[in-house]
């Protein structure tokens, strides 16, 4: 109901809205409606309520509700169910959970913040309250196994363009990282279950620093994390940043599912790409190894060409790439 409420009231931005109006659009007691509004301005909305003429909505809180993203949405199935949380342990924890219990294909799980974010191989995400998009989508792509970390470039993609569409030049790290002046701003964590030849389903994470400063960061990261806010000194819309993420995804995301290829993502990916070029370290569980990135293929593998000319294609599995010296 006050879901309903608010529609209304940001329907009529700028105007109040009568407390009859709103009881009779949706057939509930003035009463009622005072504790909607009560509620919303506990969760942050700035309401004036003025005897005889209504409410009006001054502002909104800065919260990624469906409420707050639907009016930048244009998807036909990402997002049209947005499960908010203002504390949780990790979005991609609880997207695993509802995909297995058999929800739907494009529900996002968006959190404030995250007390156990999880990057890849066990290790943490930081993921401070309102600084930053926590965010995991649940797909279910009719996809063989090991082409799920597809995904991963679509994401990274969609992240890029979503970033530069704000007027922020970003390149992307392959295989998960997006990187602002040398820094990682974001990271993304793919996870799938299936069996040998089906995927039940995918779970995408995104994080990405919005507006941390820099002592948010613990020390251990301070110098290869940044945010979009700490480079850009300004500060950074959540709400657009993730209608654009999703809108963009969800075009890139079809290409896969409906043409079974990734060719858009990869243009994107092979054009912002820090790698393609550099000489990079590939770590793997018990090995490190050095080589030339010449390319990143149709199907999102990195073309590394090794120290003695040998040349593979790695999928980005259980790999960290950094830079000779550092992280890129
Ligand atoms: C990643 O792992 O980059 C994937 C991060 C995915 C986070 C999202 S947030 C929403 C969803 N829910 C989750 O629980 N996770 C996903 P990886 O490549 O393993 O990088 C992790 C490493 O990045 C850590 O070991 C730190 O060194 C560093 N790190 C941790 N927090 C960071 C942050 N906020 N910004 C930049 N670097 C960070």
């Amino acid at each position: 109901m006050k879901e309903k409420i608010l529609e209304l009231l940001k329907l009529n931005e700028d105007n109040f809205v009568s407390g009859q109006k709103i009881s009779t659009n949706l057939n509930v007691s003035r009463t009622a409606i005072w504790k909607s509004i009560n509620q919303l301005k506990e969760e942050g909305y700035k309401i004036e309520s003025v005897s005889r003429r209504g409410y009006r909505i001054i502002s909104s809180p800065d919260v990624l509700t469906y409420q707050e993203i639907k009016s930048y949405l244009h998807t036909r199935f990402i997002g049209n169910n947005i499960l908010h949380f203002d504390t949780i342990d990790s979005t991609n924890t609880k997207a695993k959970e509802l995909a297995a219990l058999d929800q739907e294909e494009g529900i996002v799980v968006i959190a404030e913040e995250q007390t156990r974010g999880r990057g890849r191989l066990g290790r943490n995400w930081i993921s401070p309250k309102g600084k930053g998009v926590w965010m995991s989508i649940i797909l279910r792509p009719d996809i063989d196994p090991k082409d799920a970390s597809k995904i991963t470039q679509i994401g990274a993609a969609a992240v890029y363009k979503s970033i530069k569409e704000l007027g922020i030049n970003t390149y992307i790290k392959w295989p998960n990282d997006i990187v602002l002046n040398g820094k990682k701003v974001c990271g993304i964590l793919t996870e799938m279950s299936g069996e040998l030849n089906r995927v039940n389903y995918v779970v995408i994470g995104i994080g990405i620093n919005a507006n941390i400063s820099k002592e948010e960061f613990s020390e251990d990261i301070m110098e290869t994390a940044t945010s979009l806010k700490q480079e850009k000194e300004n500060y950074i819309d959540r709400k657009l940043l993730v209608g654009k993420i999703l809108n963009n995804f969800e075009s890139l995301y079809l290409e896969l599912i409906e043409e079974n290829t990734i060719k858009q993502a990869i243009k994107i990916c092979k054009e912002a790409s820090i790698l393609i070029g550099k000489e990079i370290r590939i770590l793997s569980r018990n090995s490190e190894e050095k080589g030339r990135v010449l390319d990143i293929t149709d199907e999102g593998e990195l073309l590394v060409e090794n120290e003695n000319g040998t040349i593979k294609k790695i999928i980005s599995g259980e790999i960290s790439v950094r830079g000779i010296d550092g992280y890129v």
